[in-house]
């Protein structure tokens, strides 16, 4: 629009009346432009003219008033409308100043044809801005007041008419300011006052301890207040929170209720629990906790969510968390448990999870009605200015991608951040959608107390020594107003002084008397004991597994099912029926489904889960002439739990949290989170490192979330073959997860059920097949689900050699490579080499595995894996089977390696060569001793040579494996 500048006013009028005759012939800009006018054009053209908006009369100009009043209100509400989208831009939004506003040419009077002389004319504006008709002094000031206050807003860009037109009347007909009460008021500074005086306090008492104070963004004390007591009085029951480091110990202390003495004695050392509840714990700026409120008779429920320093990665869980809440209060139009966020501008702007979590909130299986997001926006990030932070204008500009509104507001006006906190929770609860509110403030001191931030920012450090805190500035406000006295507003501050001082003396002898965990949803639940096998009670009664295998295979009358899916179910009532061939989808669903007849939900997520990736599950069924959804998992028998699977959008990190915090909240659930292929597993890196491994230590916090990652090497290349086994044996310690690489579903299906019917709750990741899924070998039986099956960590090969006293080698392994070893070790008629497969890799079977190992003491041992040297699980097994080997008395405890050299990338792109590999490592594991090593000493030097010397292939291994015989056997079938 650029001659919107200058514009010629009867040319407006001409254009308008163009617009309203055939927009279709308009600049593209104009027609947006005028568009976006139309309603409230019309409805002012309608109160001139006394009845429609005529083209004609506008495009040709009625003569004399009319016209001209037509025109003036046009200009004004173009004038109104530039305000309405931009008048954020010249809002007193930074306490600093420390930035001139530069005046925006849209925002001036003068580019609409109005000048000085216009001021006073009455112009009518239809009730716009509460004003019937109003001069453009009195149009000015209400803009003004409203758009370029201490607020400026941000809301045009909400495609929804009726979200956009309730913020503009909430808004515009008060200017957007709350009359408060002189009580108002005083809470309001009462709440500062307590946030000042916390931080000055632990400022005097424990100078230079990191605390990341919130001094300079305090008045977010008040505004989490003004959350819940509004949030209370339209419904609102439950709050989860999660934050970063600052301001946490404000939070916890002055919003969450937990008790100074409790913080005090943290920061002289004491711990955060009971000595005898064990785990590592976490510095105290991101210890969670949780408590009840009550404003008005109103109780809320708050939790803070313990997280880690990877800043916002606790979003997604919090999200997660909320949504199981909402599930188990029934909260179905979910306005009774509610998400509040708190982020720095920095991690709001910089962080990928922040809009991978915001693309969650709409979504059907994964919305909660919306969060509240507060962003103490204190213009800094440890050391970096927003230029170097971002590329657009604010930090909350992320938001828009799901068209939040944006309430700007300036720290220093607590009046204004509590409206603007008034105004979003009602937001929140009127369309259960996100909403932000990004407070700017400042940081009073370094980034941490430690810092000299005048080492970066010696300007701005200079003005904020100068500038009196938020408590002060609005101390005197009040005073100056008349609401109260200086010396009461001293003693608010004294009298705080003096309760922190009385908590700091208790807090020496402050012992915490118990650890806020299994309670709520989780008492009856209790720590796991002990490394025995945990196989829970998992069989099922085989008229159960038939009732299931029933519906799986069964679909509503009249519904169009394809022609190749109608195929699968009759093979899957077959395979009920005969009890013969369960495949791994169908023993998956009879998990779920078995489960779900116990009463437990059942919720897995994960891209393209419902057919799955491998087109192997179709947990719904599509009809091919509707798309109508039938999933038969929910028509098992009446008063049976839910199962939802959702394909969820493309993030890992979002996804995965999000399941990781439903998890924490139910643990009655079966929570499922599924990679589309393992190798992708990685972009969740934080959640898996920071929550899924350490949480239990650092919070105690269990969670029974599990992990699906197809992995495999099928000479797909190198992203599709490895989930990265090598990563999780890594983290594993202290028993904080369950690593497993199943081979039959049966074992799988026992797995899964055994994270319900256990006491306790343990992560639990499976490396899940790929070609199994359609192998003739890998199926299991009914009965092998049935009455007194259970999981076996361990299993033998169920076939050869039939005497122990025959064999000469022991290969183990886990998972798909077992099928490989075992057609090959057929077609050679090789009847000396033993198998074992290590269903569970961690917790290492050590028990299990030196029972297995016992009769074969006189065995070769050797470990066979697809993967390259430095990655599956050879480096986390070889030691672990040596040590159980040697105690069990092998004559040879070394295992020798089977498997791929060390490599860069986990496989090769080419097929011939993926073949070639299989081959060789699948020969070096079936071969015996000497002649093995002999044969990979040639191999070694024959590629060698082919890459001239580079060691590009295959590096041979150094094991001391002795030559052994072979002798023939017979078949026996058992596991652990
Ligand atoms: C993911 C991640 N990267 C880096 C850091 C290190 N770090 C801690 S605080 C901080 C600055 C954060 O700035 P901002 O979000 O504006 O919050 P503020 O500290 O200013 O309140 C950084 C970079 C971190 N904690 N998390």
């Amino acid at each position: 629009m650029s001659n919107a500048a200058n514009p010629d006013t009867r040319a407006i009028t001409e254009l308008y009346g163009r617009f309203l005759a055939s927009p279709e012939g308009l600049d593209p800009e104009w027609r947006r432009f005028f568009g976006d006018l139309d309603d409230e054009a019309a409805a002012l053209l309608r109160g001139l003219n006394g009845g429609a908006p005529d083209a004609t009369t506008v495009a040709a100009g009625v003569a004399g008033d009319v016209r001209r009043a037509t025109l003036d209100s046009i200009r004004a509400l173009m004038l109104i409308r530039a305000y309405r989208v931009r008048g954020h831009l010249e809002a007193n939004l930074d306490p600093l100043g420390l930035k001139p506003i530069e005046p925006h040419p849209e925002l001036d009077p003068r580019t609409y044809g109005f000048g000085e002389a216009d001021m006073e004319r009455p112009i009518f504006i239809n009730n716009v801005l509460g004003l019937e008709t109003a001069t453009l002094r009195q149009i000015m000031q209400a803009v003004r007041e409203t758009y370029c206050g201490t607020i400026g807003v941000e809301y045009m860009h909400i495609q929804d008419p009726a979200q956009k037109a309730w913020i503009q009347e909430r808004i515009e007909a008060i200017h957007n300011q709350t009359q408060f009460t002189v009580e108002g008021k005083r809470a309001i500074l009462e709440r500062l006052t307590t946030a000042e005086a916390f931080e000055q306090f632990l400022n005097k008492k424990y100078t230079g301890t990191k605390r990341f104070g919130l001094d300079g963004g305090e008045t977010m004390i008040p505004a989490l207040e003004q959350i819940l007591k509004r949030g209370g009085q339209l419904g609102l029951k439950e709050v989860v929170v999660g934050m970063p480091h600052r301001g946490r110990l404000n939070v916890l202390a002055n919003f969450m209720g937990k008790p100074y003495t409790a913080i005090f004695s943290e920061f002289q050392g004491g711990a955060a629990h009971p000595e005898d509840v064990g785990g590592s714990g976490d510095v105290k700026y991101h210890l969670g906790t949780s408590s009840d409120r009550e404003f008005d008779g109103n109780t809320v429920h708050l939790s803070l969510t313990a997280n880690p320093s990877h800043l916002e990665a606790v979003n997604p869980v919090v999200v997660g968390k909320v949504r199981a809440k909402q599930a188990q209060r029934g909260d179905t139009d979910r306005t009774q448990v509610m998400a509040l966020l708190m982020h720095g501008d920095a991690a709001f702007a910089g962080q990928g999870l922040v809009p991978e979590t915001l693309d969650l909130s709409e979504l059907k299986g994964y919305r909660i009605g919306g969060t509240i997001h507060f962003v103490v926006n204190n213009q800094i990030g440890f050391t970096t200015n927003p230029v170097n932070s971002r590329s657009g204008p604010y930090c909350s500009d992320v938001a828009k991608i799901i068209q939040a509104p944006i309430f700007h507001v300036n720290g220093d006006d607590p009046e204004a951040v509590v409206h603007v906190a008034r105004i979003a929770t009602e937001f929140r609860q009127t369309f259960r959608k996100d909403v932000v509110i990004d407070m700017f403030c400042y940081r009073r001191f370094g980034h941490n107390e430690g810092d000299e931030p005048a080492f970066t920012q010696p300007l701005m450090y200079k003005a904020i020594a100068k500038h009196p805190t938020a408590r002060k500035i609005y101390a005197n406000r009040l005073v100056a107003e008349g609401t109260l006295t200086e010396a009461e507003a001293e003693t608010l501050v004294t009298q705080r002084q003096e309760m922190l001082e009385a908590d700091f003396e208790a807090a020496k002898a402050y012992k915490p008397n118990k650890a806020d965990w299994l309670e709520g949803a989780w008492s009856g639940l209790d720590r796991v004991r002990g490394y025995d096998a945990r196989r829970g009670k998992t069989d099922v009664p085989l008229e159960t597994l038939k009732r299931v295998g029933a519906a799986l295979a069964k679909v509503p009358e009249g519904f169009n099912l394809n022609r190749k899916i109608a195929r699968q179910l009759e093979a899957k009532h077959e395979m009920i029926e005969t009890g013969e061939g369960i495949d791994w989808a169908t023993g998956e669903a009879l998990a779920y489904g078995t489960l779900l007849t116990e009463g437990h939900p059942v919720r897995l997520s994960g891209q393209d889960c419902n057919r799955g990736t491998f087109s192997q599950r179709h947990a719904s069924l599509i009809d091919q002439l509707d798309e109508t959804r039938y999933v038969p998992l929910n028509h098992i028998e009446k008063g049976q739990a839910e199962i939802e699977i959702i394909d969820s959008p493309l993030s890992e990190l979002a996804v995965l949290g999000f399941e990781y915090g439903f998890s924490l909240a139910e643990p009655r659930a079966l929570v499922l989170w599924e990679a589309q292929f393992g190798d992708f597993v990685n972009g969740a890196q934080v959640i898996i490192d920071q929550f899924i491994a350490g949480g239990e230590s650092k919070w105690l916090r269990m969670s029974g979330l599990v992990m699906l990652l197809p992995h495999g090497y099928e000479g797909q290349g190198p992203e599709h073959s490895s989930a990265r086994p090598e990563r999780f044996l890594q983290l594993c310690g202290e028993d904080n997860i369950q690593v497993a690489n199943c081979t039959t579903p049966a074992n799988y299906f026992h797995a899964l059920r055994r994270q319900l019917h256990r006491e306790f709750r343990k992560p639990l990741i499976v490396m899940t097949p790929k070609s199994l899924l359609r192998h003739k070998r890998c199926v299991s039986k009914l009965e092998m689900f049935g009455p007194d099956s259970t999981f076996h960590r361990v299993m033998y090969c169920d076939e050869l050699p039939s005497d122990p006293k025959e064999a000469k080698q022991v290969v183990l392994c886990t998972g798909k490579v077992y099928y490989d070893l075992l057609e090959e070790r057929e077609k050679r008629g090789v009847t000396d080499v033993h198998f074992l497969r290590l269903e569970q890799l961690y917790p290492f079977p050590a028990d299990a595995l030196a029972a297995e190992l016992k009769p074969y003491r006189h065995c070769d041992l050797i470990w066979c894996q697809e993967e390259p040297r430095n990655m599956g699980a050879w480096s986390f097994v070889n030691s672990f089977i040596e040590e159980i080997a040697e105690e069990a008395g092998c004559e040879k405890p070394r295992p020798r390696y089977a498997g791929r050299p060390s490599a860069a990338s986990p496989a090769t792109g080419l097929h011939a060569r993926h073949v070639r590999e299989q081959a060789a490592l699948i020969d070096d594991a079936l071969t015996l001793g000497k002649t093995a090593l002999k044969r990979i000493a040639a191999r070694k030097v024959a590629l060698e040579e082919k890459t001239q010397g580079k060691p590009h292939g295959r590096t041979g291994d150094k094991s001391e494996a002795k030559p052994v015989g072979r002798v023939k056997g017979k078949s026996k079938t058992a596991a652990e």
